[in-house]
């Protein structure tokens, strides 16, 4: 029996959150054991301002992943909009793959998945699609990389607490996807299944029309997630748990 393919998203990794980091790890080992591939939807660590900003976290983490794949299970990461800095060199370090948002969809156990972060998708939010415009301009990410560590962690700090306190005032309904965003992507790739996290709101949605499913990951807070991929695709959420050996 093939094993399931795992996808994860949005764990939000950082030094605040020891437990998340702790719980990453347990779900590493048990993913040594029960899937063939891991595949990493954006997100995974809060903040990325580039693959010289190597701290001890992230040195734990490429460690941690790079075990995994050295074990055969193939690792791939798709940047999401907190870390789409992180780059070949960092990937490298942990043995994963880099892909695209634009990658083509897999073809796996019978079925046509898209997987995305997500945030493309939230086409209702104007102001972050602006943002997010500039910042995926190679120039600027050049430019950027070029500053100080220090000057970037700056900045970085400076980008969130603007998007907490505008995110703060924006309708809910600006935050979640755009339906016809969706069913843009569906259609032209003639997908069965459409992966995704970045808005927090774990959930499978079945697309009747489309004839498709819409699986929506969770952020990783309390419990952590995932969504399995085989013959069926599940979406399952499990305690955090330390793991002491
Ligand atoms: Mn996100």
């Amino acid at each position: 029996m093939i094993k399931p393919i795992y996808v994860i998203a949005d764990l939000h990794l950082s030094e605040l959150h020891p437990e998340i980091t702790d719980g990453f790890l347990a779900f590493l080992k048990r993913a040594e054991q029960e899937s063939s591939a891991l595949y990493i939807l954006g997100d995974l660590f809060d903040a990325w301002i580039g693959d010289d900003n190597m701290t001890p976290l992230n040195t734990l983490i490429a460690q941690s992943i790079k075990k995994l794949s050295a074990q055969g299970v193939n690792c791939y990461f798709m940047p999401g909009n907190r870390d789409f800095l992180l780059g070949q060199s960092y990937a490298k370090r942990c043995g994963m793959i880099l892909i695209k948002e634009t990658s083509y969809p897999i073809h796996v156990f019978g079925h046509s998945i898209r997987l995305l972060h997500g945030d493309i998708l939230c086409t209702d939010d104007i102001s972050y699609q602006r943002y997010r415009k500039i910042v995926h301009n190679p120039i600027v990410q050049w430019l950027f990389t070029r500053l100080s560590l220090n000057y970037r962690k700056h900045l970085a700090n400076r980008l969130r607490q603007k998007s907490q306190s505008t995110n703060q005032f924006k309708p809910h309904e600006i935050m979640d996807v755009n339906m016809n965003a969706v069913a843009e992507i569906v259609k032209r790739y003639h997908l069965t299944h459409l992966i995704h996290g970045h808005t927090h709101r774990p959930g499978k949605h079945t697309l009747g029309d489309l004839a498709c499913d819409r699986i929506v990951s969770g952020a990783w807070e309390s419990l952590g997630w995932v969504i399995k991929i085989s013959d069926e695709i599940e979406l399952e959420s499990f305690p955090l748990i330390h793991d002491h050996s």
